[in-house]
C-alpha cells in the first residue's frame, strides 16, 4: 500500500466525468481516500484555497501528501505506476501497446466530441434526459464516434481489451450521454455502454448523493 493519504478533490453535484474517472481508478486500486467537494458554481475552485493545490483549478485533482496533480487520466496513470502490477488491480492493459490504445482514447475523448458534450451535458445522465435534438454537427460527432467504437469493440465484446480498463469507464460516460438521453445508438454500442454501468466502482460514483 503506498504511504500517505489520499484525497480526492471532486465536484460537490458529482457530475464532472474527470473526476468520476479518477473517483474509479482509486476505486478500482482499492486505495483508501477521502473525498473533497468543490462547489464549481460557486467557483470555490478560483479561491485560493484550492488554487493553491490545483494547477489546472479543475476537478479532480488528488492529493497524495505533499505531492498535488491534477488532469485525471495523469492521475490514473500516477495511480497506476505508484502500485505494483502484481499486488494491485489494474486499470490499464499490460500491454504495452495496449496501454498506448487506451491512452489513445482517453486523450480522444477529453479533446473531441466537444457537440456532444455541450447538447448532451452530464446532468442528462445523472439528472434528467434533454428534449431537444442534436444538432447536425452534434450527429456528425455521435456518427464519428459510433464509427470508431464499431471499429474498436469486437462483436459482443463487453471490454474494448481482454480486460477492462479506465478507458472503457470513460469511453461509457460518453456513449451514456446520448444512450441515456434516449438518442438513437448503435444496439452493440447500446450494450457495452449499459454493461460498462453496472460496474460496481462506476456505480459507487453512480449512487454518490447528489443535489441539481
Ligand atoms: N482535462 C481535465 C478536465 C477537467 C475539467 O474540465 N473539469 C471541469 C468539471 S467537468 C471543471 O473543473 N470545471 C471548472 C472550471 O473550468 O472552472 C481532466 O481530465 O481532468
Amino acid at each position: 500500500m503506498p504511504d500517505h493519504t489520499f484525497t480526492l478533490y471532486v465536484d460537490s453535484k458529482f457530475i464532472s466525468p474527470y473526476a468520476m474517472s479518477a473517483f474509479v481508478t482509486l476505486i478500482e486500486k482499492g486505495f483508501p481516500f477521502e473525498i473533497q467537494t468543490v462547489n464549481l458554481d460557486a467557483q470555490e475552485n478560483q479561491q485560493s484555497d484550492y488554487s493553491n493545490l490545483s494547477l489546472t483549478r479543475r476537478v479532480p485533482t488528488l492529493t497524495h501528501g505533499d505531492f498535488h496533480l491534477s488532469e485525471s487520466s495523469a492521475i490514473s496513470e500516477y495511480l497506476e505506476e505508484l502500485a505494483p502490477a502484481d499486488h494491485y488491480p489494474q486499470v490499464y492493459p499490460t500491454d504495452i501497446q495496449e496501454k498506448a490504445l487506451a491512452r489513445q482514447i482517453q486523450a480522444w475523448l477529453r479533446s473531441d466530441f466537444i457537440p456532444i458534450r455541450e447538447e448532451r451535458p452530464t446532468e442528462v445522465i445523472f439528472f434528467k434526459p434533454v428534449q431537444n435534438p442534436l444538432s447536425e454537427l452534434a450527429q456528425a460527432s455521435a456518427e464519428k464516434l459510433f464509427a470508431a467504437v464499431d471499429r474498436l469493440l469486437e462483436d459482443n465484446a463487453q471490454n474494448l481489451f481482454n480486460q477492462w480498463c479506465i478507458a472503457d469507464t470513460d469511453l461509457a460516460l460518453l456513449l451514456n450521454r446520448l444512450v441515456m438521453n434516449g438518442d438513437n445508438v448503435p444496439e452493440k454500442l447500446v450494450a457495452y455502454a449499459q454493461y460498462q454501468w453496472k460496474r460496481p466502482s462506476v456505480q459507487v460514483w453512480v449512487n454518490q448523493k447528489r443535489s441539481p
